[in-house]
């Protein structure tokens, strides 16, 4: 669609930026927190989560920073186990006053927080005792959410239940080091997670219902190799099963017909006990998250037995499924050193998509670029590469819009480097470098990118900088 004039970002566009709880907060083991699934994660090349950006230290020189840039808002995690130490039962109000102490710095710096409830850290006690297998793991959720929806009522007014929960059951071995549960007990796991988004939402209608809540998929488009209708069809296939068969449900409270007979047909439906299914349909989110890196390009499957290719588990890298799609590379794309793919044009394809699925207003969560940022003898990051992603990003998040998609902000990845779920510091996404490597935790010192300065002047005009902008 071309336009003959070009659109502004609305006037209260959320100018954002994200990370989550366990790859910034550091302190995994202090002041009463309990153990979390991924600090399990010892790898021998790579940091663990036992410091990370020391977060928890040094949270008001960050939102001293935040301020410095303009944000908007701010999305951040809370950690679970910080709260509930075994997940359930006893509160660690150590734990409650860090955050409170984090959101009363945000909200006089006059940075909106938006907070997910639990972004991959599910505590070790809840994941010892059948983890998302076990119904019980609903109560918990249910529990821990109404605690922080009553405490943080007067601040925090957006809410995400669930970050990423198609990642946790397309990559499940990538986001829990405990092993990798059987495909049915998954799609279990998965209903569970459903049931759980929603008790969450029903809660916060009752105790602030002026708050608004949604989730954090990570949506895509899926690309057909060819024009051959074989290979459309098994983009759709594999859209279906990576992105409606979630939307569908958080929005509509229904299992996606296609996705539902892939499941009945491998034998892996989820058991439904009696009102599950009101359940969810009546707890609707108000917008959807959607945190978009980049497309996915598929032909039609050959059913010859390498359909599957191995492939290292990063949650961006399509492996192929035998009867579903085979993966392809995408010439048209250039990738990032990390080999995920850089494709702007995708955004304003997988949100106009999204938005027609979900028919609700949708929140940007996280987008950006992993790269091996280098601080300089001038002892600056110059990250040109990052301004030349998020300026085209954007440029097609401003089209979308143009489109008629209900955009209400931008929260890229991340406001800070911070531990990458496969690659440490190697691999760093922050406005922020924190000056640390794998091992050596140096000073910590915190030196805004170029990107920073960049982004800032973004926030600055509303994007119009940007728009005018060749
Ligand atoms: C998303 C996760 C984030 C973050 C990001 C970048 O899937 O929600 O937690 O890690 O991807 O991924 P990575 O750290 O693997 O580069």
């Amino acid at each position: 669609m071309f336009y003959h004039e070009k659109t502004a970002f609305p006037e209260d566009f959320l100018w954002g930026a994200s990370t989550s709880a366990y790859q910034v907060e550091g302190a995994a083991a202090e002041d009463g927190k309990g153990l979390s699934v991924q600090d399990l994660h010892h790898p021998a090349e790579t940091s663990d989560f036992s410091v990370a950006s020391d977060h928890y230290h040094r949270f008001l020189e960050d939102v001293a920073l935040m301020k410095e840039m303009g944000l908007k808002a701010y999305r951040f995690s809370f950690s679970w186990s910080r709260i509930f130490p075994e997940g359930k039962g006893k509160i660690n109000q150590e734990g409650l006053n860090f955050y409170h102490k984090l959101v009363d710095a945000l909200c006089a710096a006059g940075i909106r927080p938006i907070a997910t409830l639990y972004h991959f850290d599910l505590p070790l006690a809840l994941d010892e005792n059948g983890g998302w297998s076990n119904r019980e793991t609903i109560d918990a959720f249910e529990a821990y959410a109404a605690l922080l929806f009553q405490e943080f009522q007067n601040q925090i007014k957006d809410w995400l239940t669930i970050n990423e929960q198609n990642v946790m059951i397309l990559h499940p071995s990538a986001m829990n080091p405990r092993g990798v549960p059987s495909q049915k007990e998954l799609y279990q796991q998965n209903h569970h997670m459903f049931l759980a988004s929603a008790r969450a939402i029903q809660r916060l209608r009752t105790i602030d219902p002026e708050a608004h809540i949604g989730a954090a998929p990570n949506i895509i488009a899926v690309y057909p190799k060819t024009c051959a209708p074989e290979d459309s069809i098994a983009a759709d296939n594999w859209e279906t099963l990576r992105n409606w068969l979630y939307i569908d449900m958080y929005a509509h409270g229904r299992y996606n017909s296609l996705a539902w007979e892939y499941l009945k047909d491998h034998g892996w439906q989820p058991e439904i006990q009696e009102g599950d299914m009101e359940l969810l349909r009546e707890a609707r989110p108000d917008f959807m998250g959607v945190n978009y890196y980049a497309t996915a390009t598929v032909s039609a499957p050959k059913n010859d037995g390498h359909d599957r290719q191995p492939r290292n588990g990063d949650q961006q890298v399509m492996v192929g499924e035998e009867g579903v799609y085979r993966a392809e590379e995408n010439e048209c794309l250039p990738s990032t050193e990390f080999g995920w793919k850089i494709d702007p044009v995708g955004l304003r394809t997988t949100l106009r998509r999204l938005y027609a699925h979900a028919h609700m207003p949708l929140l940007i969560t996280e987008n950006g670029m992993g790269a091996r940022d280098l601080l300089e003898d001038d002892g600056h990051v110059h990250d040109s590469y990052r301004i030349d992603y998020y300026a085209k990003h954007l440029k097609q998040a401003a089209l979308a819009i143009q489109d008629g998609v209900e955009l209400m902000g931008y929260c890229p990845w991340s406001f800070m480097d911070l531990v990458s779920t496969h690659q440490g510091y190697q691999k760093r996404y922050g406005f922020v470098y924190i000056n640390r490597d794998e091992k050596d935790l140096k000073d910590m010192k915190r030196i805004p990118k170029d990107s920073f300065y960049w982004y800032r002047d973004v926030i600055q005009t509303n994007g119009e900088s940007l728009i005018q902008s060749k």
